[in-house]
């Protein structure tokens, strides 16, 4: 008999004998009996809310697509650059490449030609990239314009972003134009020289 229907039975017996009128001796309280044996264990609770979704995943097949796509463009960028290379008109130096079209105009034209390419007129940062820039000045045997402009006061230049030069490599005695050249040219030895900007020079970007 477990606890629970001992105590009903007693709940429902009790009050039924003495509403009976029966007379019921009552004895001393008997000694406590020993705690029964731990229960067995409870059963498993019910299951927690669900957690937050996590990060989306990329399907296989797009992965397996975009992998394919990747390697297409990759392809198709060496030929180009291959082309380039071979015509001799791509020159890579580091991150920075320049590149020329051939043509020659002033220097307003050559720096919208560039910019319409998306770069901007080439402008030597090291000696490694004035280096590249005088093979191609070599190549087709025509100065070239550099993206270096003379300032406010004479004599000093600057970049066309507004920072002054920091590595030059002029002619011997130049810059001398005192405010009168306002452009800077560069000769096959690879040197400088401040010029109008009005002359025909070769275009020459970088990207
Ligand atoms: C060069 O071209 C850019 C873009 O068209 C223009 O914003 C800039 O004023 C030009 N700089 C010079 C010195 O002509
Ligand atoms: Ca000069």
């Amino acid at each position: 008999m477990t606890l629970s229907s001992l105590v009903l039975f007693l709940t429902l017996l009790v009050p039924s004998l003495i509403i009976g009128g029966m007379e019921l001796c009552s004895g001393s309280a008997g000694i406590p009996g020993t705690p029964g044996a731990p229960g067995l264990p409870g059963r498993d609770g019910r299951d927690g809310v669900k957690g937050d979704p996590g990060p989306p995943g990329l399907p296989a097949y797009l992965d397996e697509e975009l992998q394919s796509v990747l390697q297409d463009f990759r392809q198709r960028i060496l030929q180009s650059m291959g082309v380039l290379n071979l015509q001799g008109t791509m020159l890579q130096v580091g991150e920075k490449i320049f590149s020329t079209n051939g043509q020659s105009t002033n220097f307003q034209g050559i720096n919208e030609t560039c910019a319409k390419a998306g770069g901007s007129i080439a402008t030597p940062r090291n000696a490694e990239e004035n280096s590249a820039i005088m093979s191609l000045v070599q190549k087709y045997n025509t100065y070239a314009y550099l993206g270096i402009t003379e300032g406010k006061p004479p004599g000093k230049f600057y970049y066309l972003n507004g920072s002054p030069v920091e590595y030059t490599n002029w002619y011997s005695g130049e810059p001398a134009g005192k405010g009168r050249e306002s452009c800077v040219e560069m000769y096959k030895d690879g040197t400088w020289n401040d010029r109008s900007c009005l002359q025909y020079r070769l275009t020459i970007c970088e990207f």
